[in-house]
């Protein structure tokens, strides 16, 4: 064993205060809080990429639960450090340290910014590190959170260079410790997309599958996979330009579909709640499309030119941003936004000059463009109309009056206080309109399937009937005319049974939003109830629970004497129950809607699905596993 001088024990309680507040630095320890460890280990070798070293960067998901990653890049250096222990050491136990904010370089982090390996280990049962590296090969072993098993020593020679580093997540941390594949290569096809050049390999050696992503021209591929099979319009429009030190690249292009979708990334790292980059480019876009339908005659002088929503309906857009770790800013505890005011300013000029020149260059593309953005004008300023008249009250058609009897309302007259629950079938719709707060909640049934709204335009979804009374029932309209502020409802919750069914209204319901009201998502407005499913009678009490872990805890509680009670769906529940295990505040337990949530619906029913045909049964059967991992369920 190490011998205890103060050092080391001042690193033990470095690591120990890691593992006794492990949210603090992973920012939970679910299944998002185990993927961040990979995350963190993979940024490592991200950033060896980035600084020009290492094209290769290999995952394994081992048989025994590990984690392997491996980059061919320098390789972690091996030499002494100032404390008299190795670099290795040092880096992988001591907090902060080896963060490599190189002068001037980019610092690559998971969205945590760079809590470094050292996390990771503290969090492992063991960590094994080998580093190929002038001429040699070495290795260090550390166990139970960091202790150092083996020293730094050298076990070989080879003329390679890298990193390996193999983890084993500690189940006395996290809840779960398995990890998902589809997950890792999702984040890990990103990052090829963003770093041209990059081979990705990741390999489940349980499963026995394994996937590669390599991409010569990483954003406009990035786009054309976004697309890749919605009719576009052009081909893949991209930029770049640096200002102030910020490297700017975008990849953008529209389809024939209804729908935006803007992703952006600072120094690879995704912001999914957007920031000062995208409120630059979206000023630039619609600065450059007025600004040439002005010039060639396309907008008439009194009618107010295109809204942003108009220039962007149809668009799929890729914003890259590099930007030095002095300029950094992110808002918000989530690390999801940026802040850095520089940005919007250097996306916004970066936008508008290249964006202008490629219309003047591209004149049948500019017309194709804008004569989209003139009829999604059209349809937002109809569906405005529309609205304000039904809100008027003064056009409520018979079909109005048949809407509204579907719909239970709730009582209470503050908005932000009423929730608007979405129930599947008539048999849980009649349960929970019995079961429910009359004051503060409100029941809309659902019929059989949502119309899968793939290809749908605002005008299709009000002639769909469940979606038109959907519309209606929260009343802030659609689309580009959608304003969340006008939602009669706090919050909108999906109450679907765990089934394929369910997953199917579920997955619709949330493409839905996420097409034709995000606003509402990104205000955490929409939520999925959480069914239980199985009742346990034990002696004095009885308990519900959602999810196989947790009715094997209360069968070891009970040792022996229950009843276990499996729900096949929300129609075999009666009113109480739904209300007491799903629906009353003070018992119930919510999923909050996350926007990547909706966006990996979407993209399920988009590019797996294929948007051409419904969702199938069996589709759904083979794609979306009823673990609670799988469908949204956290
Ligand atoms: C599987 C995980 O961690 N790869 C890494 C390097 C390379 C260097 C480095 C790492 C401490 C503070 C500098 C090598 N030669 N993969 C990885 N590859 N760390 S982590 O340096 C860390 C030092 O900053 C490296 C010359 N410079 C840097």
């Amino acid at each position: 064993m190490a011998k205890y001088d103060e050092t080391s024990i001042k690193i033990l309680e470095g690591l120990e205060a890691v593992r006794k507040r492990p949210g603090m630095y992973i920012g939970s320890t679910d299944k998002r809080g185990l993927h961040h460890l990979v995350w963190e280990i993979v940024d490592n070798s991200i950033d060896e990429v980035i600084n020009g070293y290492g094209s290769h960067i290999k995952i394994t998901l081992n048989k025994d639960g590990s984690v392997t990653v491996s980059d061919n890049g320098r390789g972690v250096p091996i030499g002494m450090h100032a404390s008299g222990k190795s670099t290795p050491e040092v880096i992988y136990t001591i907090l902060h340290a080896g963060g490599k904010f190189e002068e001037g370089g980019y610092k690559v982090s998971g969205g945590l910014h760079g809590v470094g390996a050292s996390v990771v280990n503290a969090l492992s049962k063991r960590m094994d590190v080998t580093i190929y590296k002038e001429g040699k090969i070495s290795n260090i072993r550390f166990c139970d959170g960091g202790k150092v098993e083996s020293p730094l020593k050298t076990i070989g020679e080879s003329k390679k260079t890298g990193t390996t580093v193999t983890f084993l997540p500690d189940p006395e941390i996290f809840k779960t410790t398995n990890f998902s594949y589809t997950t890792i290569c999702e984040r890990m096809q990103e990052s090829a997309f963003l770093l041209s050049g990059l081979t990705v390999e990741v390999i489940d050696e349980e499963d026995d599958r394994s996937s590669k992503f390599y991409y010569e021209n990483g954003l406009i591929n990035f786009v054309e996979y976004i697309n890749e099979d919605k009719k576009v319009l052009h081909k893949v429009i991209n930029f770049n330009g640096t200002k102030n030190g910020i490297e700017v690249e975008i990849a953008m292009q529209y389809s024939e579909s209804y729908n935006e979708n803007i992703l952006s990334f600072v120094n690879n790292v995704k912001t999914s709640d957007g920031g000062s980059h995208e409120v630059g480019f979206k000023t630039g876009l619609t600065k450059a499309f007025n600004d040439y339908a002005k010039a060639n005659g396309l907008i008439k002088g009194k009618d107010g030119g295109f809204d942003g929503a108009d220039v962007r309906e149809g668009l799929s857009a890729v914003i890259n941003l590099r930007i030095p770790e002095a300029l950094l800013q992110f808002e918000g505890q989530t690390k999801g936004k940026l802040g850095t005011p520089e940005a919007r300013s250097v996306t916004e000029s970066v936008t508008y000059e290249n964006l202008k020149f490629f219309l003047e260059e591209n004149k049948e593309i500019a017309l194709t463009i804008i004569d989209k953005a003139a009829k999604s004008k059209e349809a937002r300023e109809a569906a405005r109309k529309a609205r304000e008249a039904a809100r008027s009250g003064k056009t409520k058609t018979a079909k109005d009056k048949v809407i509204i009897a579907k719909l239970a309302q709730a009582t209470g007259k503050v908005a932000r206080d009423n929730e608007l629950f979405l129930v599947e079938g008539d048999s849980a719709g009649g349960s929970a309109k019995t079961g429910r707060d009359k004051v503060h909640q409100a029941i809309l049934p659902l019929r059989g399937k949502v119309l899968n709204c793939e290809k749908a335009s605002s005008n299709d979804i009000n002639s769909n009937e469940e979606l038109k009374l959907l519309t209606y029932a929260i009343g802030a309209g659609i689309g580009a005319d959608f304003d969340y502020e006008e939602s009669n409802y706090g919050k909108v919750i999906i109450m679907t049974d765990a089934d394929v069914d369910g997953a199917h209204i579920q997955i619709l319901l949330l493409t839905f939003f996420y097409r034709f009201m995000r606003p509402l998502i990104e205000q955490g407005m929409l939520y999925i109830a959480n069914p239980p499913l199985y009742a346990i009678d034990y002696g004095k009490s009885k308990e519900y629970v959602a999810t196989d872990e947790e009715l094997e805890e209360v069968k070891a509680r009970a040792k022996g004497n229950y009843k276990i009670m499996r729900f096949k769906g929300l129609g075999e529940m009666d009113y109480d129950e739904l209300w007491e295990t799903t629906m009353n505040p003070e018992t119930r337990s919510l999923i909050k809607v996350t926007i990547n949530d909706a966006a990996l619906a979407e993209k399920r029913v988009h590019v797996l699905m294929g948007d051409k045909v419904e969702p199938r049964k069996e589709w759904i059967e083979e794609n979306v596993d009823f673990t609670m991992e799988d469908n949204f369920r956290r």
